[in-house]
């Protein structure tokens, strides 16, 4: 069984958005394209509270800096994806009907969670994992934002929880904090083994 993931297709992470992600939006009439070849599709929400220690502003720091925060280091980002917001809402254009389950993350204000499936410390799991395993899913197509960051890290971990992992790249958009990250995530992402593959050959 294969299953689709929509990881943070959110207002904030597209061009009018806090974390803007070029041509973030562009990402959607392609997930609703390719939708109905899964008969399991889920989603990711990045879901903070406003003092969520990610945010820069909290450390009276800017964007882009690095911090050690509670032991890992932490990129800090502009204020984004706040719970309850129109900037956390899932894109408008998606079709959230052919969404079984969304799950959301980042909501401990002491750890952040890029991957879907855990936060960055690896101490707690959103659940996405199990839900997936007793659905029989034994193989996972990730598309979403970012591609160098929340895709990125929840390939990686589907990767190790033994879903075969495929990428769609068409479907993905990099927020490119530093020039070539987007290509430095799909590097990453080959050399464990996980697939590079577009919309079309899904
Ligand atoms: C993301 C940075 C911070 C993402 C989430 O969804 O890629 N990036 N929080
Ligand atoms: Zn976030």
């Amino acid at each position: 069984m294969k299953s689709l993931i929509l990881v943070d297709i959110q207002n904030d992470f597209t061009p009018t958005g806090t974390l803007s992600v070029p041509e973030g939006e562009q990402v959607v009439p392609v997930v609703n394209k390719i939708m109905d070849k899964f008969g399991l599709v889920v989603a990711t929400q990045d879901w903070h509270p406003p003092d969520h220690k990610s945010f820069a502003i909290h450390h009276n720091k800017h964007p882009g800096e690095i911090i050690m925060l509670n032991g890992i280091e932490q990129i800090l980002w502009p204020i984004h994806c706040v719970q309850g917001s129109v900037g956390a809402e899932l894109v408008t254009g998606l079709n959230s009907k052919g969404i079984a389950k969304v799950f959301r993350k980042g909501i401990d204000r002491e750890v952040d969670s890029y991957s879907g499936f855990f936060d960055n410390d690896h101490k707690n799991a959103t659940g996405l994992g199990d839900y997936l395993k007793k659905r029989w899913v034994d193989e996972v197509y990730i598309t979403g934002l970012a591609l160098d960051v929340c895709v990125k890290f929840t390939a990686l971990d589907a990767n190790s929880l033994g879903f075969k992992t495929k990428v769609v790249v068409d479907a993905t958009r990099a927020v490119n904090i530093n020039a070539g990250d987007g290509d430095r995530a799909i590097a990453d992402m080959k050399a464990v083994g996980i697939e590079i593959v577009m919309s079309e050959d899904v």
